[in-house]
Order: C-alpha cells, then structure tokens, then sequence
C-alpha cells in the first residue's frame, strides 16, 4: 500500500525525479483502455466527439452507497450534462504510474489544511503539480506559481497525467486540452467538499478533469446557481469524470467520505482535478 500521510512529510527534493518536456498529449480520435487491477483484462472503448442526442433517459448514475463498494468492473461512460462526461475506470491503465509519481509529489509539496479566506483550516488535504498550483489564504482563493510553504516552484505535473486529462477531455469533446494546474485533494472518512463552482481560472472555455482514486465518493453535480437539485454521482478508485462547456460552472461538491479501506490506498481518497488555469 502506498503511504500517502495527509499531513505531509518533510520536503526532500533529491527525490524527485521527473522532468517536464511540455504537454505532447495523444490527440487521438477514439481508443481502447485496459482495465487493471485484479489482475483481470477488460476492454472498454471511449470515443471522441460531443454528447449523444438526446441525452440518455436514465444513466446509471444513481448508485446506492453498496454498489459503490462492489468491485463491479466499470460501467460505459455516461453524459451527465450536454458536456458532463463520466468515464468509470478510465484512469485505471494509469494507475501504476500515477501512485509512485504522486507519492514523488506529495514528498516534495506536502499535504497541507490550508486556511480558507476566513480563517478557518480546510478539512481535505491539499497540494499541488504543475506551473500553477491552487492555493487559499487569508488573501482569498488563487493560483500561485510557487508552493507558499517552500517559495519552489510546485512539482511538475507528470506526463502520464497530462496525457490521462487530454485523452478524457477528448473523449468529452474538448480536443487538446493541455493542463497546467492539478490541485490533488486528500480526503480522510468524514472530510467532505461543499458545493461549489471553479471559477479561479483564466478560461473558462477549458474543461476540468477530475480523476478519483482510493476510497469511493458520492460526487455532487448540480446546477448554474447553488439552490439548483443536484445529481449524486458514485465515483470509485480509476473513475474520471470530464465537465465543461456549458456544463463548465455548474455547482458541484463531494459528500462526506465514508470509512472504509482501500486496497491500494488505505483509509483515504485522492482526487486529482486538471485546469488549464493560465
Ligand atoms: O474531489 C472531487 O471529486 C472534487 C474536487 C473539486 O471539486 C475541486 O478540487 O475543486
Ligand atoms: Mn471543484
């Protein structure tokens, strides 16, 4: 099991080994994605292009807390919004590569309770990788391009990542999307996420990439204003879900995290959200 301490380890910057050559993601037109895992194979296949019309009466979106800790092998995709696009397991040919790195990041930018502009600690750990990093203070919510606890530059945001987030943008519609910024949140069992919109970034045209690995969550996807119903989407380790167009500020948020322990990841989730911040 990876060993991902909420409250961060010491900075230590001779472990770290990746560099940064620019976003070359694949622009492909449609794929085929290997499930891992448990050692079986499964076949998924995800396409390029915009939502179906009509929308899909009844996507499988609403499963109940049991099924989100079934091991089920993952669903189709499903449209969410006009340009709300869930992809299960999608992330799952990554995972191998994606845990090393982020605990490589997580090493050198440490998880940290940051204050909200109020003065009060955030629940969710929270760091960064790329040339933009999201950050809270007493000054308000921004993105920096320096980590405040080190004044470095934060992590690099490793290849495998960026090509994840254009491949499941592109999927989405969003052709080459090309992240700057991926705020990663730690949730611990009862931490929760209020609803919110991202609007600190610079384009809102850019789609967001959200990436769910550990512990399963019920992701809250509402509206244009806060007041507005909200879908409960289940959203398990190698899930990816992709919002943006006119999807791009609707009100979302996460339910308080269930106890439970995950095989690769312990009592915990770690959400990787990607922006073109910039
Ligand atoms: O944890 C999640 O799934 C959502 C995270 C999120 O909305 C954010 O970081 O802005
Ligand atoms: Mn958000």
């Amino acid at each position: 099991m990876y060993s991902f301490p909420c409250s961060g380890n010491p900075l230590n910057s001779k472990s770290f080994i990746f560099s940064f050559e620019g976003c070359h993601a694949p622009r492909s037109a449609g794929f085929t994605c290997k499930q891992q895992g448990d050692g079986s194979v499964a076949k998924a296949r995800y396409y390029t292009g915009s939502a179906p019309n009509p929308l899909p009466e009844s996507p499988p979106m609403m499963q109940t807390e049991l099924d989100l800790f079934n091991p089920a092998s993952p669903a189709e995709p499903y449209w969410i919004g006009k340009q709300a696009l869930v992809l299960p397991g999608f992330a799952l040919a990554w995972v191998d590569t994606l845990l090393p790195a982020l605990r490589q990041i997580i090493t050198r930018a440490p998880l940290r309770h940051m204050l909200t502009p109020g003065g009060l600690n955030m629940a969710v750990g929270l760091t960064n990788c790329g040339a933009l990093g999201w950050i809270s203070d007493r000054r308000g919510y921004r993105y920096s391009p320096v980590d405040p606890l080190s004044q470095q530059p934060w992590p690099v945001l490793p290849d495998a990542l960026s090509e994840l987030a254009a491949l499941a943008a592109a999927a989405a519609g969003f052709a080459d999307f090309c992240p700057d910024a991926c705020l990663v949140n730690c949730y611990e069992p009862g931490n929760r996420l209020s609803l919110h919109q991202d609007r600190d970034e610079r384009d809102y045209s850019q789609p967001i990439v959200s990436v769910s690995l550990g512990l399963p969550a019920v992701f809250q996807f509402g509206g244009q204003r806060r007041n507005d119903a909200t879908q409960r989407i289940g959203l398990r380790h190698g899930d990816v879900m992709v919002w943006g167009g006119e999807d791009r500020l609707r009100f979302h948020g996460v339910l308080p995290l269930k106890p439970g322990s995950h095989p690769l990841l312990g009592s915990r989730r770690i959400n990787l959200t990607l922006r073109k911040a910039g």
